[in-house]
């Protein structure tokens, strides 16, 4: 199975930042930290596709909030960043190449793919930060399913506060989660970065390690655990997620 990266910029510094403050980032070492990323997924059979890199687009990188992937089509989205816009036709155009057929989040709807999050058939769309209540309408009538929006306002996106293991519990650090009660199964973690995990297969999950405490519990759990340093990543508030799409 394919998955979708885009190369960090040599400009990933100048990123946009909401909820934290600015601090240095060593442009050469998020390089490595994004290959040892894209190499992990590889190592667990995900083919990474490269969308051509972008040195101008310093947030490029963060290919997860240009579309949404379901059931062997894509939705283009409409970052609600206008910063974030001009990372979208290099997706598109990606995405044309693997024969994938893609519709767009049009005006006035705004739409970020962090912003979604797929358990089982259920999806669910943060909304109070990028993401307007247009654009999960869309997204909605475009993959034909329903969506249920979820309050997201002490984080960037919703998946920078909740995502799900692979039996579909929801993970999330308490403070940062507005209202665990939209999840039927929600385990608290006691790490902010506990929050994120990327589903590698039924019984592995990719995590950053810098939440030690919340791999040790989802190992207790029966759960593999890959852990990669993203520091430089973590600083431009983004998490394991929005690093890539698999394409499943
Ligand atoms: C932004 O503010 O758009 C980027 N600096 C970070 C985007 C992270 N994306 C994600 O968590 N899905």
């Amino acid at each position: 199975m394919k998955c979708l990266v885009r190369r960090p910029s040599p400009r990933l510094a100048d990123g946009l930042l909401t909820h934290i403050d600015r601090q240095p980032v060593d442009a050469d070492l998020a390089l490595r930290q994004w290959q040892a990323y894209v190499d992990a997924l590889a190592e667990f059979g995900w083919e990474p596709v490269e969308v051509p890199a972008a040195p101008e687009l310093p947030d490029g990188v963060f290919v997860e909030d240009t579309m949404v992937w379901w059931q062997g089509r894509a939705v283009i989205t409409r970052p609600g960043a206008p910063a974030r816009r001009d990372e979208i036709p290099a997706v598109e155009q990606a995405l044309a190449g693997l024969g994938v057929p893609a519709t767009r989040i049009e005006a006035p709807g705004t739409l970020d793919g962090g912003d979604v999050l797929k358990i089982g058939d259920r999806f669910y769309a943060g909304v109070g930060g990028r993401t307007n209540l247009a654009g999960i309408q869309q997204l909605g009538e475009l993959l034909g399913v329903e969506v249920q929006p979820v309050p997201v306002t002490k984080v960037l996106h919703l998946k920078s506060a909740v995502t799900a293991l692979p039996d579909g519990t929801v993970i999330g650090y308490p403070p940062l989660v507005d209202d665990p009660g939209y999840f039927k199964d929600f385990l608290a973690v006691p790490e902010e970065p506990g929050s994120h995990v990327v589903v590698l297969d039924d019984t592995t999950v990719l995590m950053a390690s810098s939440a030690p405490l919340t791999a040790d519990i989802l190992r207790g759990r029966g759960l593999e655990v890959v852990a990669v340093d993203i520091s430089e990543f973590e600083k431009l508030e983004g998490c394991v997620t929005c690093l890539s799409v698999r394409l499943r």
